[in-house]
């Protein structure tokens, strides 16, 4: 009994990881960027198998700004989702709608058409108001070429994103 079980534990490991060994979606991601956070999530709520192609934002200067990244993503910024096409898709938000409307369960919006305005709203806040301010690229601009000291930058940052939260609706 305990061996028949062992059997079936192990058979399922090995399925599980062959599985992933399979997996032909590659998201192109950073460990610190939201943005690739919310396309991970989406995965895995959708319960999809993919692989991560990790693109270190900082070192080297930003391995996203590689010859070999930009011809993934000549917007040079990460998430990016490799389909198993070959095709790529590129925006957080963008790749999300593609997961929910290419695999509806779970879905991810309500169903009233209220409610989905409500929710993409709250979506939007995020990724349109707050997370554009917060990027590694205009971040630098401000104290590189601007010159701005990182205090300022900080406060800059959040009296915007204290705005963004209290006009939440
Ligand atoms: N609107 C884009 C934002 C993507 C984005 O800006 N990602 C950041 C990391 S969170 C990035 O790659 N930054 C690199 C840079 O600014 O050079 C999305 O939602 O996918």
């Amino acid at each position: 009994m305990v061996r028949s079980h062992r059997r079936i534990f192990l058979s399922s490991l090995l399925a599980i990881s062959s599985n992933l060994r399979d997996a032909t979606v590659t998201l192109y991601s950073f460990f610190r960027s939201s943005a690739a956070y919310r396309v991970r999530i989406a995965l895995n709520l959708k319960g999809l198998r993919y692989d991560t192609a990790g693109i270190h934002l900082q070192k080297e200067g930003g391995l996203n700004r590689k010859p070999d990244y930009q011809a993934i993503n000549p917007q040079m910024r990460v998430p990016a989702l490799k389909l198993d096409t070959g095709e790529i898709l590129t925006q957080s938000l963008a790749i999300i709608d593609y997961l929910d409307e290419t695999h509806p369960h779970p879905a991810f919006l309500p169903t009233g058409a209220f409610d989905r305005a409500k929710v993409r709203a709250i979506a939007q806040i995020i990724a349109c108001d707050i997370h554009p301010l917060n990027n590694t690229s205009p971040l630098r601009y401000l104290k590189n070429e601007l010159g701005q000291d990182q205090v300022k930058i900080d406060a800059w940052y959040d009296h915007d994103r204290a705005r963004a939260l209290l006009l939440w609706p």
